[in-house]
């Protein structure tokens, strides 16, 4: 029977050594969500790397865990994660992608490193490949698997998705790369990307670098037709509505109320990252309590940053960007009785994040870019009694959907400021209006319906290919 291949860097699991015990710890993120529907049913198996390096017996021992969970490892040596992983993907692609050109940096030796490892991922996908199975290759530290696998197997069905911005062509061309990048993702049948600007960008250097015409959202490689499309990637709203509404949740939230004291919070919540915009969103808020100062001791935010590539030196300048101003701010504003901002520096279970998005009156979702953002959606779908605010971004993908949010443009300061006081003053009519609508929009559009569509573009698009070639 043809099975479905998931391939992402990382697997929908975590590994940790305790003492000298492996222990395995699933994920519990959007994709594994999503996806899990697909990769535990019949022969499908997900490949990727478990996200910890060790020593040859016990890789062995990973391995046959891992299968009987329907999931098959590549292991990648410290030097690939640095290379390929902290390097190439995170410091080229990455901040290319987002915008941030002053962090991007072109090493030779990280692109050598980029595509060993993405040669890596296509034999592990070519060890468990039968001739009518599908592929579905995740993101952009694959960008050129696609291509090696349609090399080695011309006719196999290969589908990708990026989930982080396509960004423009005159930042795209910066890419010492830039070619084989493209022709890597081109290997695949169809590329889906958030949104539509994402996709016109991609089709824009496709013509532009490489040289390929194309028509509507379509691309002839070789005699192959390949198809783009915008697919905006949802969440599972039931699961955020049902845990923001058990009594765990509810009981949490008083708990933490009983401490926090009366203020109305804004929540802040992000990996660390430099695309999310958290020293904006924090100097927006200073900015906003000196100018109304009547709101001094009314409202605090509730910011959690979770680590996230802590070891990348830009990483490290932003974790103390953020603690000095946390530190500032609350020693500027602070009195005995009120807390400006609560800070946080980890992760947190899910009933914990359901009882912050219950009880934050706004959340403020401020990236500078962001390919979708699931928290401003889950947050939409935690609210139970269809009230509070969302002030978002215009630079996350979301936004396209989310037109009832206040949106803002992260870099227009006043616009920030004036956001915060429009949210905490907002008339509760109309505050259910906006949500009712939003909510609306997230139900629609889940993760599961999104996995299908996906899947059902691409069989459709294989169905055309094989009729253009009986022609
Ligand atoms: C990339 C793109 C795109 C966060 N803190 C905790 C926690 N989270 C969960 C959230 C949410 C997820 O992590 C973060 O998803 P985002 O979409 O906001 O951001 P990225 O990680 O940057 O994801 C992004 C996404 O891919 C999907 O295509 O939307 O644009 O950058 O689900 O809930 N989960 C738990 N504890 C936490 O403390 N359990």
């Amino acid at each position: 029977m043809a099975k479905t291949i998931i391939v992402s860097n990382r697997l929908p699991i975590r590994i940790e050594k305790e003492e000298e015990e492996l222990i395995y710890k699933t994920s519990e993120g959007g994709l594994a969500t999503g996806l899990g529907s697909i990769y535990k049913e019949n022969d499908n198996i997900w490949i990727g790397w478990p996200g910890i390096s060790l020593e040859k017996e016990e890789e062995q021992e990973v391995e046959e865990e891992l299968i009987n969970r329907n999931m098959r490892p590549v292991f990648l040596s410290e030097s690939e994660v640095q290379e390929f992983y902290l390097g190439f993907s995170n410091q080229t692609l990455w901040p290319a992608f987002h915008y941030f050109i002053h962090h991007m940096r072109f090493k030779e030796k990280e692109w050598i490193a980029y595509m060993q490892a993405n040669q890596k991922f296509a034999d592990a996908i070519s060890k468990w490949l039968e001739p009518d199975d599908t592929i579905w290759v995740h993101d952009y530290q694959l960008m050129l698997v696609p291509e090696l696998l349609r090399n080695k197997f011309p006719n196999v069905t290969i589908g990708f998705f990026q989930h982080i911005p396509f960004p423009s062509y005159e930042v795209f061309r910066m890419i010492p790369w830039r070619k084989k990048l493209l022709n890597g993702l081109l290997g695949a049948d169809f590329i889906g990307f958030h949104t539509y600007d994402d996709m016109r960008h991609f089709l824009s250097s496709c013509h532009r670098l490489a040289g390929y015409s194309y028509n509507r959202n379509q691309i002839l490689v070789k005699n192959r037709l390949v198809e783009v499309d915008s697919l905006p990637m949802g969440i599972d709203y039931d699961k955020y509505a049902e845990s923001a509404g058990s009594q765990l949740a509810k009981a949490k939230e008083i708990s933490y109320r009983d401490s926090l004291g009366p203020q109305d919070l804004i929540l802040s919540m992000d990996r660390l990252d430099y695309s999310k915009g958290i020293p904006g969103r924090l100097r927006a808020f200073e900015k906003f309590l000196g100018e109304y100062p009547e709101y001094q001791g009314r409202v605090s935010m509730f910011l959690i940053v979770v680590p996230s590539r802590d070891k990348v030196p830009s990483y490290k300048e932003l974790k103390e960007e953020v603690e000095f101003l946390v530190g500032h701010i609350n020693g500027k504003y602070g009195t005995i009785n009120y807390v400006p901002i609560h800070f946080y520096y980890r992760s947190f279970p899910l009933d914990d994040l359901s009882a912050f998005y219950r009880m934050c009156k706004i959340a403020m979702i401020t990236p500078n870019r962001d390919g979708m953002n699931l928290v401003s959606k889950e947050y939409i779908a935690s609210r139970e009694n269809v009230d509070g605010v969302l002030i978002l971004s215009e630079m996350a993908g979301a936004s396209k959907e989310l037109s009832d949010a206040l949106l803002v443009n992260p870099n227009d300061e006043a616009q920030m400021v004036l956001s915060i006081k429009t949210a905490l003053e907002m008339p509760l009519s109309e505050q259910k209006r906006r949500m009712s609508s939003m909510q609306k929009t997230v139900q629609k559009y889940t993760i599961f319906q999104w996995v299908d569509l996906f899947i059902n573009n691409l069989k459709d698009l294989k169905k055309r290919q094989l009729a253009m070639a009986t022609k």
